[in-house]
């Protein structure tokens, strides 16, 4: 980590000489490096009818001048790019109406959530332009911050990489008793992390070449929230980052310019069992976690958090010149008893396959008419994933989440002991894991196993499975 640097671009933004280039008509730039507050995602109110909670997403076409000069044409969720917070409680029953306002077929796939694969919103369950889906499930699950997303057949990448996305909290008995910041926006602040390629007009740039269906598209402008380069205000007092890598294939390092220890509370599908402390936070796309940052220190005074790999910052926070609150981090957070009975008989594996222009799992490329796996109802299985080649894959399955039981044999790390629903798997790295389902899926909607760099998905690293009793 060259840090010099780090600090360096923190102070004078990004080049903009290619942006600026003169081939162009528009005059388009950046705008001054962090110029822009942080946007925070706002909680969408439900309506609330026979105790049942009803939210009402419409996916349709926006823009945004996320340039100076130039309105980039977006997706967004009841607004033009992303979408807004779904929060909701334990054993809450919730009704979601999604209506399609776009001029081509979507869907919108619930991250994380154990839900019926006929709720799981996979690419099955396609909607037409001006079409609606309304699904309707149960709440039973940890606390933690899933999302949404489109799922549509071989078009996963590009509705995500247009701004379609959204989180999806769920609070259950832990969270709202243990002693964490929890004021949503304030000092809970939820941040999206992603990528994004932009052409000449300012536009979006996505998917070209074969590069890029190999590599997964990647951008060098970094937004989050949305916004390019924002900046937050915080007091001097110990802050809650929900952080997502809301990306299509980057993995970023998370960290701090003045590289200070931070906390990871949580991760994909639950809090950790106990705090773990960190420099730096790997997140692959799809993968959430929870971190606790002491500020206390900072009255008055500034620091970036960034990503270790680009060496870049990405978002300014300003610590206001208040008095400093001292905070002491609970020392446990939860027992994760999930998944302990396996029977090791039960072992299924998973080979992850790429040649130019040919991505499949166990020698096959996904197909919608193919049922790859049938998978029993209520028994907790061994899921061994094996990738062959260099590129890390980050590896998801709809409808459940698992326990990390090794990679390569070897206990995973600390900050993974949490229950995950997205593993990132190593080059030439054998992870396992275990599974259990507790819903069924049908052969008419199924579940899916994927490669979560959603190029990868959209080239066939995806399969199809069926839960049944
Ligand atoms: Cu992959």
């Amino acid at each position: 980590m060259k840090r010099r640097d780090f600090v360096k671009l923190g102070i004078l933004g990004c080049s903009t000489t290619f942006l600026n280039a003169n081939t162009t008509t528009v005059k388009i730039s950046l705008f001054p490096a962090f110029s822009k507050p942080l946007p925070i995602p706002p909680i969408l109110e439900p309506k609330i009818r026979d105790g049942i909670k009803e939210f009402n997403l419409t996916v349709q076409e926006g823009s945004v001048e996320f340039l100076n000069g130039a309105k980039t044409k977006t997706f967004g969720v009841n607004t033009d790019f992303l979408g807004p917070t779904i929060k909701v409680q334990r054993d809450d029953t919730v009704k979601i109406n999604v209506k399609n306002s776009l001029k081509e077929n979507t869907v919108l796939h619930w991250h994380g959530l154990k839900v019926p694969g006929i709720s799981d919103g996979g690419p099955n369950r396609s909607i037409k332009p001006n079409n609606s889906w309304t699904t309707q499930y149960k709440i039973e699950q940890r606390a933690s911050m899933c999302w949404y997303h489109p799922h549509t057949h071989e078009k996963t990448g590009y509705q995500v990489f247009m701004g379609i996305a959204g989180l999806f909290i769920i609070e259950d008995e832990d969270s709202n008793s243990l002693n964490l910041p929890k004021e949503y926006g304030i000092d809970d602040i939820p941040l999206v992390f992603q990528d994004r390629r932009f052409d000449m007009k300012g536009q979006f740039l996505y998917k070209q070449s074969m590069h890029d269906t190999m590599m997964g598209v990647t951008g060098s402008i970094s937004l989050v929230n949305g916004v390019i380069d924002p900046i937050l205000e915080v007091s001097p007092k110990t802050i809650r980052f929900r952080i997502m890598n809301g990306s299509n294939a980057r993995i970023n390092k998370f960290m701090f310019n003045d590289l200070r220890e931070f906390t990871q509370i949580a991760g994909d599908s639950s809090f950790l069992p106990k705090p773990v402390k960190m420099k730096t936070l790997l997140l692959a796309s799809a993968e959430r976690a929870e971190i606790l940052v002491d500020f206390s220190d900072l009255a008055g005074k500034e620091i970036y958090f960034g990503d270790g790999f680009s060496n870049k910052p990405l978002l300014k926070i300003l610590v206001k010149n208040e008095k400093p609150q001292k905070f002491s981090i609970p020392s446990t957070l939860i027992e994760i008893e999930e998944y302990k009975n396996v029977a090791t008989k039960n072992i299924r594996e998973f080979t992850l396959n790429m040649r130019p222009g040919w991505l499949a799992i166990n020698g096959k490329q996904m197909d919608m008419n193919r049922i790859d796996e049938i998978v029993p109802l209520n028994k907790v299985e061994i899921w061994r994933i094996k990738n062959q080649q260099r590129m890390p894959h980050p590896f998801h399955i709809h409808g459940c989440s698992f326990r990390i039981l090794s990679r390569d044999g070897k206990a995973t790390f600390e900050n993974e002991t949490c229950l995950k629903d997205t593993v990132l798997v190593y080059g030439n790295e054998t992870v396992e894991i275990a599974v259990k389902f507790e819903h069924e899926s049908t052969k008419e909607f199924p579940y899916m196993y994927h490669c979560h760099i959603l190029e990868h998905e959209d080239a066939g690293m995806m399969g199809q499975f069926i839960v049944k009793r």
